[in-house]
């Protein structure tokens, strides 16, 4: 099978994680990213064998830090083939009278900004390709707005209308640009949400059966596996138990 090569950020749990797994099962190589360095070095272990796999620890919100590492990567991995731009949590969830400007500047810094400079960082050189696919992890919270999700909403939002502007402006180069919008995915999201609270993280899941990560990663393996004229513009996918963003179905 021949090699190829994708870049996943957010790799060190949850659904960028599942999904650098899968991709490694599909033949690729891969560029793991996180700030959690353990854990990407850990990773290593856990990929079939013969895959090769590149650990880069930053903070998408590091500009510096993304164009420095992002733009010198040794020549072997200059040509990816899949991005995907995951890292990304919610923080916080309180009303929009009440929040903290630390929460916000933090998703709007990592959902959104952090997911342009990493795409900066790596759209010129498919253009120069004129290959590449583009997948980008929105959020049901950036199809719908619920109360106290305000600013996450909005983070997703944006990240809903970027991924539209990237496939109208990266068509012409033949680049395929996919937004992923997951509902609710049992990962760490929660434990992070609610800064460290298990008891009401654990709380999000309970009384239904959520989606996994893997789920996610599935969908991943199927848009990657695409022949080359067909693309997955835009997929919203939920746990049978909810019907839309504000909407679970819970026994309990
Ligand atoms: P996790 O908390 O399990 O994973 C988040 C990942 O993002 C981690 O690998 C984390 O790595 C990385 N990350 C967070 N902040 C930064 C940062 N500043 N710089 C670099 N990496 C960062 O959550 P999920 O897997 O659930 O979330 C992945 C994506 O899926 C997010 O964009 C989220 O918004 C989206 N999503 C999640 C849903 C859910 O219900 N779980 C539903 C819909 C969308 P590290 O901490 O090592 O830096
Ligand atoms: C994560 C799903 O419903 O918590 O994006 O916003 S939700």
């Amino acid at each position: 099978m021949e090699r190829k090569i994708a870049l996943i950020t957010g790799a060190t749990s949850g659904i960028g994680k599942a999904c650098a797994l899968i991709l490694a099962k599909n033949g690729y190589d891969l560029i793991v990213t996180g700030r959690r360095t353990d854990r990407l070095e850990a990773f290593k272990q856990e990929v079939p064998k013969g895959v090769e796999v590149l650990p880069l620890t930053f903070d998408v919100r590091d500009k510096e830090a993304v164009f420095d590492l992002l733009g010198n990567l040794p020549d072997r991995w200059k040509g990816i083939d899949v991005l995907i731009n995951n890292a990304g949590n919610a923080h916080g969830m309180d009303p929009i009278q009440t929040g903290s400007t630390d929460d916000w500047d933090a998703m709007m810094d990592i959902n959104v900004k952090g997911l342009l400079y990493v795409s900066k960082a790596i759209i010129p050189g498919m253009c120069e390709r004129k290959s590449g696919t583009i997948i980008n992890i929105g959020s049901i919270a950036g199809k719908e707005v619920y109360p106290n999700g305000n600013v996450y909403c909005g983070s997703k939002h944006a990240v809903d209308a970027i991924t539209k502007g990237m496939r109208i402006d990266l068509n012409p180069f033949g680049i395929k640009v996919i937004g992923i919008h997951p509902g609710l995915v049992e990962t760490e999201f929660s434990l992070v949400r609610f800064k460290g609270d298990e008891d009401r993280a654990e709380k999000i899941y309970q009384g239904y059966e959520p989606l996994l990560a893997e789920d996610i990663a599935e969908i991943v393996e199927f848009c990657v596996n695409r022949p080359p004229h067909v693309v997955l513009a835009d997929i919203v996918v939920l746990p049978t138990a909810q019907a839309s963003a504000t909407m679970v179905n819970k026994k309990s």
